[in-house]
């Protein structure tokens, strides 16, 4: 593995242009994981879940979150797909309450319908696992300044752990991401306002995910803020043993591991243990 300063390479002056926001990339941001799914959020009415999430945002702003990614479909492997009307049921209130506030909030969506309508209610990052591949989705961003994060995929969640399959699992990641770029510039998306991120776990075997963190280095330096999603993800499972909840500590390693190869967002569920191992890595490296 390259040390932490020959693989991190950012400019001072990049920055993501997040709707209202700029953020500048010097510093790795810390994103925190809202999920509005019932399987995170255990049962009960309408507003007793409104409460749940937005005391979840609190509480990870306070921990350190610069920016909060809140999604109403679940995208782990065997996942189904939620109807629109209630992925917007379960985000909409949410974001239109934490939108405008002291940290942008990205929308986890595929939808295009989702995306347009959460810009509207404020939100200043749309993430894609699906990479913007639906009808309409770079068109449903375009006109606004909202950020967006291209994530690859091989596959869909239903699917997806069945049988991931590549030659140079980096090269082609790579390769994806630079051709959905240049594509959302087409569209009349700016680089400055695009983040990319390789999709850990997304069709992906622990061998591809492994390397894709090992040569993270390589998403740098095309313009676009890189994202790495590693919490708590099943990969780490198969390397410590653990259930997801107990995944804390890889969770950690993982995201200082990314950012030592170059990562400038992590997306985290357990912001306030991220944010102090970057804090160390920041004085260490001298940043
Ligand atoms: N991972 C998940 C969801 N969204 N977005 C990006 N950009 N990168 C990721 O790696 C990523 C993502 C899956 O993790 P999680 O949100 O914890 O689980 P679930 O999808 O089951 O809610």
């Amino acid at each position: 593995m390259n040390s932490p300063h020959a693989s991190r390479v950012t400019p001072h002056d990049l920055y993501l242009r997040c709707g209202r926001y700029t953020l500048p990339l010097k510093r790795p941001l810390i994103m925190g994981i809202i999920n509005a799914t019932p399987d995170s959020f255990s049962d009960g009415g309408e507003f007793f879940k409104l409460n749940q999430i937005l005391t979840r945002a609190e509480a990870l702003i306070a921990e350190g979150a610069d920016i909060l990614d809140i999604g109403g479909e679940s995208t782990r492997p065997g996942a189904a797909p939620v109807p629109l009307d209630e992925e917007r049921r379960r985000v909409l209130p949410a974001l239109e309450k934490l939108a405008g506030g002291r940290v942008p909030v990205s929308i986890d969506t595929q939808k295009p319908e989702l995306m347009r309508e959460a810009i509207a209610a404020g939100a200043s990052m749309v993430n894609d696992v699906n990479g913007f591949r639906a009808t309409g989705a770079f068109e449903a961003v375009a006109a606004s300044n909202a950020a967006i994060c291209i994530m690859h995929m091989q596959g869909e969640p239903r699917s997806m752990q069945a049988n991931p399959n590549y030659g140079d699992v980096t090269a082609e990641v790579r390769s994806y991401l630079m051709e959905r770029v240049r594509a959302a510039e087409a569209a009349g998306i700016a680089r400055e306002r695009i983040a990319i991120d390789p999709g850990f776990g997304f069709g992906k075997t622990l061998a591809h995910n492994l390397a894709l963190l090992r040569e993270l280095g390589k998403f740098g330096g095309v313009g676009c803020a890189v994202l790495a999603g590693l919490s708590r993800k099943s990969m780490l499972g198969t390397i410590t043993g653990r259930d997801p909840a107990a995944r804390v500590h890889a969770s950690v390693a993982a995201a200082l591991l990314a950012v030592q190869q170059g990562a400038h967002i992590v997306r985290v569920h357990d912001v306030s243990a991220t944010r102090d191992a970057l804090a160390v890595w920041r004085a260490v490296s001298g940043d």
